[in-house]
């Protein structure tokens, strides 16, 4: 192409600015009133250290209208399996959606009542899961404290029935790769709990968390017809989950040898969104259409690892089919340990009375789907179409061939003026190539720039000229510059 291809863009829209919680979630309801969503990106999260901004001290509010309230054990009761279905006491059929804690013994301070009372009324949980490992530090067959591990899965049990959620009661091997590595424990540890249960309708029991190591299927079957006819030597119709081979993930093996002397079980399969796409959603279906009643126990938006970056798209891919297929699935995890997937920041120390400050990007995905105001549908046509999610504080104009998306990102108050975090991406949809770019932006008062990423900024008044940096101006065709963004104070955009 010859010189320089400017694209110089007026942006016409109007931004609202209420002090609403989480903005993110692309909701359906109130969305005039909806407020900026947590900062997303790496280098948005080291701003979270930095700012003394006093965002929303607002806690969070149920939002639910009546009648999408979730299945209870006080409507649904004791659960079932019927053909790949969990249903409820009538025949109904159930899907629970909800969280995991982390390991018990390293987090055990959210195992209180007031933050089982939240997740379920202001997240919309119905199920928790209480993750005790096995073998790593602390571990119940290593060197942790039974009697004190036993004593959390109590309370939590309680605090779950207290607050209307069913629980899992989960014994997460790992290290261990091999449940038979401690069958004998598993089968005192469920031989106890079961006689403890057996008469909590609210009660499951997952055996074995994820099998790995190479230790295949008809090892794990015969390790979980021992721990079913345990449990259900107590409890006979429990409802039973048992891992699959490979981190819970070749629910195939299972479909073509399902466990057959025992009712009510479920097969586990977990998934890592950034890592797992595709192909095991194929495993999944496939099983699933087998006649496998599968329970998605664990996941994460992040990768297998429980951190590194969030892929939406791919997650919304993810909770599109299993809501297809109305199964059930548990987030990893309730902590603010510091990895992509803890649902608090680290900077939280709160363990109760969560704000929108405390909630990491991976909680704010899950409350906005738990509380229904981001469609699973939205997300999974977004990542479909291989584009971003489009929320409602996009903004999204043409301008000749480019497309630029302009996302408010979180507005707080600082030195009693209103400051502003904007995203933008801009993208080519035309099918030449450009080699540099440039924004002009209007605001609806003079404004000062705190800071800018990705991009040459100059304030001009109530206009904010942006240019690309040499690195970011080239937008091959199809294609699109990110991570482009800014913070002001003194006004915010103003289109019309
Ligand atoms: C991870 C935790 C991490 C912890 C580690 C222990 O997120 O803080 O140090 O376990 O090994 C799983 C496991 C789950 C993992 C999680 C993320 O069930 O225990 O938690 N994950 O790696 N399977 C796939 C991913």
């Amino acid at each position: 192409m010859k010189g320089k291809k400017i694209l110089q863009i007026i942006l016409l829209l109007s931004v609202m600015l209420g002090a609403v919680w989480l903005s993110g979630c692309g909701s359906k309801k109130g969305l005039e009133e909806t407020k900026p969503a947590a900062k997303s990106t790496e280098k948005d999260a080291e701003k979270d250290k930095t700012e003394k901004s006093a965002a929303a001290k607002d806690e969070i509010t149920d939002v639910r209208p009546e009648d999408e309230k979730p299945a209870a054990p006080s409507v649904t009761g004791a659960l079932h399996v019927e053909g790949t279905r969990l249903m409820g006491r009538g025949g109904e059929p159930v899907q629970l959606k909800g969280i995991s804690t982390h390991g018990l013994a390293w987090f055990p301070q959210y195992v209180n009542k007031e933050c089982f009372r939240e997740l379920h009324e202001k997240w919309n949980a119905n199920v928790i899961r209480l993750a005790m490992y096995t073998a790593e530090s602390g571990g119940y067959c290593t060197d942790g404290d039974p009697e004190y591990l036993k004593g959390l899965i109590r309370d939590g049990v309680r605090y779950a029935k207290e607050q209307d959620m069913y629980v899992i009661i989960d014994w997460h091997i790992l290290s261990d790769n091999n449940p038979n590595m401690h069958l004998a424990e598993a089968k005192a540890f469920f031989e106890e709990m079961s006689a403890d249960y057996a008469g909590e309708e609210h009660v499951l029991y997952e055996i074995c968390n994820e099998p790995n190591g190479g230790t295949g299927w008809s090892e794990i079957k015969s390790y979980a017809e021992e721990v079913i006819g345990t449990i259900h030597g107590n409890d006979p119709d429990a409802v039973i989950l048992v891992g699959t081979p490979n981190w819970s993930q070749f629910v195939d093996e299972a479909a073509a040898d399902p466990i057959t002397d025992y009712e009510n079980i479920m097969y586990t399969l977990h998934f890592y969104a950034a890592t797992h796409t595709d192909d095991l959603r194929g495993k999944l279906s496939a099983a699933v259409e087998a006649g496998l009643p599968v329970f998605v126990s664990e996941y994460g938006i992040c990768d297998a690892s429980g951190s590194g970056a969030i892929d939406e798209a791919q997650a919304g891919l993810w909770t599109e089919l299993l809501d297809k297929y109305g199964i059930s699935y548990v987030a990893w995890n309730l902590s603010n340990k510091e990895e992509t997937s803890a649902i608090l920041k680290s900077s939280c120390s709160k363990t109760s009375g969560f704000s929108e400050e405390d909630i990491s990007d991976s909680g704010r995905w899950l409350y906005c789907m738990l509380t229904g105001e981001m469609s699973a549908a939205d997300a999974g046509t977004a990542g479909a179409a291989g584009g971003e999610q489009k929320t409602q504080t996009d903004h999204v104009i043409m301008s000749g061939n480019i497309e630029v998306t302009v996302r408010l990102k979180n507005s707080w108050e600082e030195g009693g003026k209103e400051v502003f975090q904007y995203d933008l991406t801009l993208k080519n949809l035309s099918d030449q190539d450009c080699t540099d770019w440039a924004v002009d932006i209007p605001f609806q008062s003079e404004i000062a720039l705190s800071d800018g990423w990705n991009g040459n900024y100059e304030v001009q008044g109530k206009n904010l000229h942006i240019t690309s940096k040499e690195y970011n101006g080239a937008i091959t065709a199809g294609t699109a510059a990110a991570d482009v963004g800014f913070i002001v104070s003194g006004g915010s955009v103003a289109f019309e």
